[in-house]
């Protein structure tokens, strides 16, 4: 059996209940098969890919806090430090119902390659709770994460591992978490990014994952002798990232005519306004079905199907898995050019080959949803130095790197006559930079 397959075969083996890692172990091995092959042997017997599938460790841990009718509520909390051979590790923490061991490892691992591709010294991490803030007063919202905090704070440190957001953690949860830290600690470190601007955030963070996104899209598609201008583009989630993807989509001349949360979609042929879309999920935290109380020529559909809305770019920025097979054809048919992954895994592996077999531009979120954390680096860098940048230093700096990191993709695309295949491109491009640093290191 060839080294990769027995990978895969061992991961699944070891790992039985890890469907969704399972998944991104296998999307990033294929990629790599033309990468081992190349020198089997040599890999083989460094044991190069089973050391790159292991995490450095991982934590699971109760989390105990009290809700506002006086009860005690129980969550599960985790941290997986994946691989630390580029810089501390680095990732963000989900808080979401769903939230289990193989939905943090597999963001975990794909992190460690996407930080990699920030040329940024980053190495990968996850963390993050089956707690869902949805619905949960500021108080509940607040004692949970001092709770949580109590005992992540022995596993992070701002040389040693820096937890952001993710799903469900923005700047309230952030601050809480900080808060905490620094009362254990009496440290006042860059130990969180993502923090609020008072107390050590970074300008152009929250914007840094959406801009980022597009900024990517822009450079493949001007590669392509292609541009945004006059496109009409449909976003799955109105979360953090869905809204500043939306935005730089806006100025960059496109036209984003859907936006959706977990509950349905909303379509709006004239254009989304982002203004009533900040009002209801940044400052009500409500749903997305409120947009045609504010805008009644607009239409709101519950459940999924926004894929089927005709468009000429799709961003899905929601969750893993969010685009299927069926998604995909719908896309294909109603011709659509190019799919840029906001989310982390949003494409299922077939949904992915059946773009790619279509000739659409594809590109995975590891390369194209890379911005945020990278603006979480330079955080890291301000907080090092004692200084703040402006918001255009920091855009600035995350456009040229977002530029940078679609070149290094289409290389490595190019060097094993794969060109245009940006998922293959990726995951070489990510994985010779880690590899070099774990060789260098030793065993
Ligand atoms: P938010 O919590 O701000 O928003 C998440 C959005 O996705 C919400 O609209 C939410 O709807 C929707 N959503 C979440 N889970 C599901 C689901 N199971 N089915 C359908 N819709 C769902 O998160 P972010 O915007 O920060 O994150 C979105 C994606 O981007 C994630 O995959 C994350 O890993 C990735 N990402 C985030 C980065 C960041 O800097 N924040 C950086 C890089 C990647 P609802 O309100 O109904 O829950
Ligand atoms: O998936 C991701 O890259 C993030 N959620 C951001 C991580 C970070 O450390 O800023």
């Amino acid at each position: 059996m060839s080294y990769v397959d027995e990978i895969i075969e061992l991961v699944i083996k070891k790992n039985p209940a890890e469907k969704e890692f399972h998944q991104a172990v296998q999307e990033v091995l294929e990629s790599l098969r033309i990468v081992i092959e190349e020198n089997e042997e040599e890999y083989r017997k460094d044991a190069i890919l089973e050391r790159l599938v292991e995490p450095d460790r991982q934590m699971k841990f109760r989390v105990s806090w009290v809700d506002d009718q006086g009860n005690v509520q129980v969550n599960t909390g985790y941290r997986v430090q994946f691989n630390n051979s580029i810089g501390p590790y680095k990732g963000g923490l989900r808080f979401r119902d769903n939230v289990n061991t193989g939905i943090i490892k597999f963001l975990a691992f794909e992190q460690v390659l996407k930080n990699a591709l920030t040329g940024l010294p980053i190495g990968g991490g996850k963390g993050g709770s089956d707690f869902d803030p949805k619905g949960k007063s500021d108080r509940e919202v607040m004692a949970f994460c001092k709770s949580l905090m109590t005992e992540l704070y022995k596993y992070i440190g701002a040389d040693i591992d820096v937890p952001a957001g993710d799903i469900g953690v923005g700047a309230r949860e952030i601050g809480y978490l900080y808060g905490q830290y620094k009362r254990i600690t009496d440290l006042y470190e860059g130990v969180l990014t993502g923090k609020g601007i008072p107390y050590g955030g970074s300008l152009g963070r929250t914007e840094a994952t959406g801009y980022g996104l597009l900024y990517f899209t822009d450079a493949m598609l001007k590669a392509n002798e292609l541009s945004l201008k006059d496109k009409t583009v449909v976003i799955s989630g109105s979360g953090n990232v869905a809204i500043y993807a939306a935005e730089k989509a806006e100025q960059l001349g496109a036209k984003v005519v859907a936006l959706s949360d977990s509950a349905g979609y909303i379509y709006d042929e004239n254009g989304i306004d982002l203004t009533v879309v900040k009002e209801i999920k940044e400052v009500k935290r409500g749903r997305i079905s409120e947009y045609t109380t504010y805008k009644p020529t607009a239409e709101y559909s519950a459940g999924k199907g926004i894929w089927t809305i005709p468009c000429d770019v799709a961003l899905p920025c929601a969750t893993q898995n969010e685009l299927d097979i069926n998604d995909a054809k719908a896309l294909v048919a109603n011709g659509c050019i190019a799919v840029t992954e906001g989310a982390n895994m949003p494409t299922t592996l077939d949904a992915t080959e059946y773009f790619q077999k279509n000739g659409i531009l594809f590109a995975p979120g590891k390369a194209t949803n890379a911005g945020g954390v990278a603006v979480s680096a330079l955080e890291m860098s301000q907080n090092s130095q004692r200084l703040s940048w402006s918001f255009e230093e920091v855009d600035e700096k995350l456009k040229k790197i977002m530029e940078d990191i679609f070149m290094k993709v289409d290389d490595a695309a190019k060097r094993y006559n794969k060109s245009g295949d940006y998922v293959t491109g990726a995951n070489i491009a990510g994985f010779e930079k880690v590899v070099a640093a774990m060789k260098a290191h030793g065993v």
